[in-house]
């Protein structure tokens, strides 16, 4: 196991400052450090974080992981360094683990650590799910045990939607599903989230809305876009070969349609998508805020996330 120990280069790396400029602060007394008989300076995470949150520097927070807790030291340095891999190895670890609510607060730890919410969802929770199937796959944990993270990890989302900080509520008004048969719905509940940060109101379908339903909730609540998201291949196949009715509908309306999802990871190759697919929660921010941005705004709506 490695130390919760920092270099000064590594200090350095973590504030976009110079070598000299992090031992100036160690020998001002402002950055706690300890120095090795070789003469070089080494720093405790902890010290790391104090000084952060004292002098207003990125990351700062006020929630803390267990004291003395072996993973939740490994997940100060991983946030410290911004290690993606490591902090998708501690969310599979708490997502399995008996602790109820372990999930929401180690979500809510990354976000009051400046972790970019697209970066939680992209690249802690849907490599972390990956690795949580991929212990199911080698029989290392149970169906119990994948269910259960399954749905920790969707009340962990929807719990830490009240913490965002969110932005100007706009007029734009999006509908999100699961296609047909697709019961996988985490992926959305990410894009969700998103849109609702984004000021956006979200019509949250959830899984296994059949096509048709789509389309008349479409001509009733006339959103600005629709987001459809499938996991298994065979779903997103069956979504490609039969979205031709849905997209008429939409069309005639002015509806953006948007699909995305774990068989779209590929560009949509696989499935030959043309539509505006997106394998990531980071793409469609990008997408709607570029497509979106000059919709006038409009007093405030209750989002239904
Ligand atoms: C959790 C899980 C479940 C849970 C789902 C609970 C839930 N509420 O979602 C449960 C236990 C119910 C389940 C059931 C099944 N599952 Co399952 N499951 C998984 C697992 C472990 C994780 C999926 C996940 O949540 N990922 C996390 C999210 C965040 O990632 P994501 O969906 O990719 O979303 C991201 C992006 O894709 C993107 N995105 C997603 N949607 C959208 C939409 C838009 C518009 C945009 C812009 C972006 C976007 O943003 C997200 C954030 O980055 C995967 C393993 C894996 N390798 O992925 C298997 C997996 C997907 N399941 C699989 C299977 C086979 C099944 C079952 C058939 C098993 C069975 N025998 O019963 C059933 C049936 C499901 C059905 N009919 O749909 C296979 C699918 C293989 C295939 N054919 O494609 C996988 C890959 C496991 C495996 N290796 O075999 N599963």
């Amino acid at each position: 196991m490695r130390k919760a120990i920092l270099s000064t280069a590594e200090v350095a790396n973590l504030f976009s400052v110079t070598e000299t400029t992090v031992k100036r602060w160690a020998d001002e007394g402002k950055l706690k450090c300890q120095k090795t008989p070789g003469g070089h300076r080494k720093f405790e995470t902890k010290g790391v974080i104090e000084f952060a949150e004292m002098y207003g520097f990125s990351p700062t927070g006020t929630l803390s992981l267990p004291e003395g807790d072996e993973l939740s030291r490994k997940m100060e340095l991983a946030v410290l360094r911004r290690d993606f891999n490591s902090m998708a190895q501690a969310f599979a670890e708490k997502a399995v683990s008996p602790q109820q609510s372990d999930v929401y607060k180690f979500l809510s730890y990354l976000y009051q650590h400046h972790v970019p919410l697209t970066d939680i969802y992209d690249s802690v929770i849907r490599p972390g799910m990956q690795q949580i199937g991929d212990l199911w796959y080698r029989g290392e944990i149970s169906v119990a045990h994948e269910h259960q993270a399954a749905s920790e990890t969707v009340s962990a989302i929807i719990r830490l939607q009240s913490e965002l900080r969110m932005g100007k509520q706009t007029a734009l008004l999006a509908l999100c599903a699961c296609p047909e048969e697709e019961q996988h719905d985490i992926g959305l509940r990410c894009v969700a989230s998103i849109l609702g940060v984004e000021g956006w109101t979200v019509h949250y379908l959830g899984a296994r809305t059949p096509m048709d339903s789509i389309g008349e909730f479409c001509r009733e609540l006339k959103p600005s876009m629709v987001c459809l998201s499938t996991t298994m291949e065979e779903n997103a196949r069956a979504l490609v070969a039969g979205i031709g009715k849905l997209k008429k509908a939409l069309h005639a309306k002015k509806v953006r349609l948007v699909l995305g999802g774990r068989p779209l990871m590929d560009g949509g190759r696989q499935t030959n998508i043309r539509e505006n697919f997106f394998a990531t929660s980071a793409g469609l921010l990008e997408y709607v805020r570029t497509e979106f941005q000059k919709t006038p705004k409009r007093e405030m709506q209750t989002s239904m996330l």
